[in-house]
C-alpha cells in the first residue's frame, strides 16, 4: 500500500479582482483597486497544477464558487431580480457587492483542516471546512467548501466531512494555512501541529495592529472532532509581532513536511520549547524532526511577507528528496534568492527550488502553499476520490480551453457592477462540473 500527499489546488474563479478586503494582509490592501486579470490568474494556477502532476505528485482540482453570490447580496437586503440585487448593492454599498464577488476560495490552504485516516481513531480522513469568520468576504465559502468536499470525498467508509465549526470570534478558524503535519512516512502515525494567534479565553499576547484570525479554542475544538489523542497534536502561538508585520496566516512564516520544519526564526511565541514539543512526540512515532529556522539577520520578517519565502510547498520525491515550491517573487529579492541559493547548495533534507509565476494571486496575499490544500491519502482513499479531479493531460487541456473561453482578461472594481458578470459566471461554472463530473454543485444549478 502506497500512502501518498495529494495537493488539492483551489481553481481561480472568474471574477477574480483586488478589493482590498483583507486588513492585515499586506498584498491586498496594497493592490486594492488595481485591475486583475482573472484569465491570467488561473492559468498561472492550473499551470502550477500541471507542472506538479508532470513531476509525478498527485494533484487535484477544487472548483472556484458562485461569484458574485447573490444569496449573500439577499440576505443583506438586496432584493428584486439578480441583476437588481446588483445594482442596488453597487450603489449603496459597493464594499459589499465586492465582498459577494471574490474569488477568495481559491486559497484553498483556508477550505479545511484534514486529518489523515494514520491519525484518527476511526481510521477515516477527516475535513473541517473552516468558518473564516474574520472576513465577511471568506465567511461565505464554508457551506459551498463542505458540498464540494461532499462531493469529491463522498464515500463514508473512508471520509467524514464535517460541519464548520460556529462563526464567532472566538472560534475562528482558517483551516490549513495555520495546521501542519509531521510524520516519519505519509501512511504512519504523525503529530499534527496547530498554530493559533490568539485565545479568546486562556489570557496571552495579542497582536496590536492586525486581527489574529486563528484562535487556540477552534484549533483545539478542531483536533477533538478529529478524534487526535494527546500524542498527536501539539498546539503553538504564533509570535503577534509578526501578525502585526502582516503574517496573517502560518502558512506565511513557516512550512513543514515529513520531518522537516521551514521557518523564519521569529515565526512563534517561545519557539525552543515548541521545537521541543514536536521533536519529543515525533520521537514516541519513531520519527526524526529537523527545524531549518531562517535567521533575521538574513531575511527579514518584511522580506518574508513581501517574497513569500515561506508560503512555499515542500514537497517529498519518491527519492525521499524534498522541493520546496517557491512563487517568482523570491528570486526577484536579492536576500531571499542568496539565501535560497545557500540553502540547496548545502548538505540537507531541501534539494532543490522550483520557481513560479503566480503573481495574479500573490497581489492578494496568495502564494504557492495558499492555492493548495494537502490530503494524505493511501491507496484505496485515492481510488475513493471522484476521478474527474485528478489532474492529467486530458483534464490540463480541457480546463485551459475553458478558462480560455469563459474568463475575461481584465477586471476592474467598477466591473463588478457589470450584471452580465454573473452570467458569464454561471455559464463557466455549469460546464466546469461537467468537465469535472461532479454533477449539480452550485445553488443556480439546484
Ligand atoms: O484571506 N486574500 C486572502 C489570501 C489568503 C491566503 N491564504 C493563505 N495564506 N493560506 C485572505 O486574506 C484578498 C481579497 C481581496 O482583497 O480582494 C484575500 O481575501
Amino acid at each position: 500500500m502506497k500512502t501518498l500527499e495529494a495537493n488539492f489546488d483551489g481553481l481561480v474563479g472568474p471574477t477574480h479582482n483586488y478589493a482590498g478586503l483583507s486588513f492585515g494582509n499586506v498584498a491586498s490592501q496594497k493592490n486594492e483597486h488595481s485591475v486583475a486579470n482573472p484569465k491570467a490568474a488561473a492559468r498561472q494556477g492550473l499551470r502550477k497544477m500541471k507542472r506538479l502532476a508532470d513531476l509525478g505528485f498527485a494533484q487535484g482540482v477544487l472548483p472556484p464558487q458562485e461569484r458574485p453570490s447573490i444569496r449573500l447580496l439577499r440576505e443583506l437586503g438586496f432584493s428584486g431580480k439578480d441583476a437588481e440585487a446588483i445594482a442596488k448593492a453597487a450603489k449603496e454599498a459597493p464594499e459589499l457587492l465586492a465582498a459577494a464577488s471574490s474569488a477568495s476560495a481559491m486559497w484553498t490552504a483556508n477550505a479545511a483542516t484534514v486529518s489523515p485516516s494514520a491519525d484518527t481513531p476511526d481510521r477515516r480522513v477527516h475535513f473541517t471546512p473552516a468558518n473564516l469568520c474574520s472576513k465577511l468576504h471568506r465567511a461565505i465559502e464554508h457551506e459551498a467548501t463542505h458540498r464540494t468536499l461532499g462531493a469529491i470525498f463522498a464515500d463514508p467508509s473512508h471520509f467524514m466531512v464535517h460541519e464548520a465549526l460556529p462563526g464567532t470570534p472566538a472560534l475562528g478558524d482558517e483551516g490549513a494555512a495555520n495546521h501542519t503535519r509531521f510524520c516519519a512516512q505519509y501512511g504512519a502515525r504523525g503529530v499534527e501541529f496547530f498554530v493559533y494567534g490568539r485565545s479568546e479565553y486562556r489570557h496571552g499576547p495579542e497582536p496590536k495592529r492586525f486581527p489574529a484570525r486563528q484562535t487556540f479554542e477552534a484549533s483545539r475544538a478542531v483536533a477533538q472532532r478529529h478524534g487526535l489523542t494527546e500524542d498527536t497534536v501539539v498546539f503553538a502561538q504564533q509570535n503577534p509581532e509578526v501578525i502585526d508585520a502582516g503574517v496573517f496566516h502560518n502558512d506565511v512564516i513557516a512550512v513543514g513536511n515529513r520531518t522537516t520544519l521551514f521557518c523564519h526564526e521569529r515565526a512563534f511565541v517561545e519557539r525552543k520549547g515548541v521545537y521541543d514539543e514536536l521533536r519529543a512526540k515525533l520521537a514516541k512515532h519513531d520519527a526524526a524532526f529537523d527545524v531549518i529556522e531562517v535567521p533575521d539577520a538574513q531575511v527579514s520578517v518584511a522580506d518574508a511577507v513581501s517574497s513569500y519565502l515561506f508560503n512555499s510547498q515542500l514537497l517529498s520525491r519518491a527519492d525521499g528528496s524534498q522541493i520546496l515550491v517557491v512563487p517568482q517573487e523570491c528570486r526577484e529579492n536579492p536576500r531571499v534568492a542568496i539565501y535560497l541559493d545557500e540553502l540547496v547548495a548545502k548538505p540537507g533534507p531541501i534539494g532543490e527550488v522550483l520557481t513560479f509565476d503566480l503573481r495574479e494571486s500573490m497581489k492578494n496575499g496568495g502564494g504557492p502553499a495558499c492555492l493548495r490544500l494537502r490530503v494524505v491519502l493511501d491507496d484505496a482513499e485515492r481510488a475513493a476520490v471522484a476521478p474527474g479531479v485528478w489532474i492529467n493531460d486530458a483534464l490540463f487541456t480541457r480546463l485551459d480551453a475553458w478558462i480560455e473561453k469563459h474568463y475575461r482578461d481584465r477586471l476592474a472594481p467598477q466591473d463588478l457592477t457589470d450584471p452580465t458578470l454573473l452570467v458569464e459566471s454561471r455559464t463557466a461554472l455549469d460546464e466546469l462540473t461537467q468537465i469535472l463530473g461532479l454533477g449539480s454543485l452550485y445553488d443556480f444549478q439546484r
